[in-house]
């Protein structure tokens, strides 16, 4: 952990009711995958949520209608900042695997697409921000490679049970205009860089700086009610009105 406090936007990814059978109990109660961003401009062009497959999850009680499915270390962390149904502790009503989430379906806030599915990503970390991601493929090139991963690789998708449905219908969303790579700059880079799979860590981490460097500072939003605004402007209104809505919590670590 660094010296110096990051702060994220958690999302909450409502999970579509009916529940597996694995936490079938919580039915009644809202339950969310608890997703780590500091990129809350970014939510219209979501496609998935990602986890780690080998990754340990649980179900913590927030408040006496909300569940969140993320690691015991950010919920012990978020205990501590005021968000936790018992004061100051981490109440665990079901442990879970990431492979458990797989296939969920979830409802997630600004989303273009009404449904979409948690899909398993190998670059997930469980000891930073909840260990849940929101996909974002037309602007971070790790959630494009991944996405590219499942969509080209039919092994890949029955490895971890993966159905067909949960990931070819969704297309990476054009959101935000890049001045040098574009209306999908992630996949550009991509491209340009001949990333081949989502475990070229070095490129994609070259790639992830030069995204994020044009795309915040210079870029220009072209969906959602802020069309036309510079991203730097309409991050902390984006942000704001999730958090007035009650469809994203802050979280420090
Ligand atoms: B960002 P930092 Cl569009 N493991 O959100 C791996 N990656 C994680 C993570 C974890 N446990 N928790 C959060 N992240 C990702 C959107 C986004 C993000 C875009 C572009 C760039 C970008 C959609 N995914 O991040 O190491 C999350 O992805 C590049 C900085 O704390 C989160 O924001 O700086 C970002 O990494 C936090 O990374």
């Amino acid at each position: 952990e660094g010296v110096v406090p990051q702060e994220y936007t958690l999302i909450k990814m409502e999970v579509v009711p009916p529940f597996p059978a694995e936490f079938a109990h919580l039915e009644g109660r809202k339950v969310y995958l608890a997703a780590a961003t500091l990129r809350p401009e970014t939510m219209y062009g979501q496609t998935n949520a990602w986890v780690l497959p080998d990754g340990k999850y649980g179900a913590f009680e927030i408040n006496d209608s909300d569940v969140f499915i993320l690691t015991e270390r950010a919920a012990r962390n978020l205990a501590y900042q005021g968000l936790s149904r018992v004061h100051e502790k981490a109440t665990c009503l079901v442990e879970l695997t990431g492979q458990e989430l797989i296939g969920l379906p979830l409802r997630s806030p600004l989303s273009f697409y009404e449904k979409i599915y948690c899909l398993p990503m190998l670059s997930v970390l469980t000891d930073k921000g909840t260990g849940i991601v929101t996909s974002v493929p037309s602007d971070s090139p790790d959630d494009f490679m991944a996405l590219q991963d499942l969509k080209l690789k039919p092994p890949f998708r029955d490895k971890f049970g993966v159905k067909d449905e949960w990931v070819l219908p969704f297309e990476v969303i054009p959101i935000i205009h890049h001045p040098e790579f574009g209306d999908k700059s992630a996949e550009k880079i991509c491209t340009d860089m001949k990333i081949k799979s989502q475990n070229e860590r070095q490129k994609l981490d070259v790639a992830k700086k030069v995204i994020y460097k044009g795309g915040f500072y210079e870029g220009t939003m072209i969906a959602g009610e802020h069309t036309g605004k510079r991203v730097q402007d309409a991050k902390n209104l984006i942000r704001n009105k999730l958090l007035d809505d009650n469809q994203a919590v802050v979280y420090s670590e």
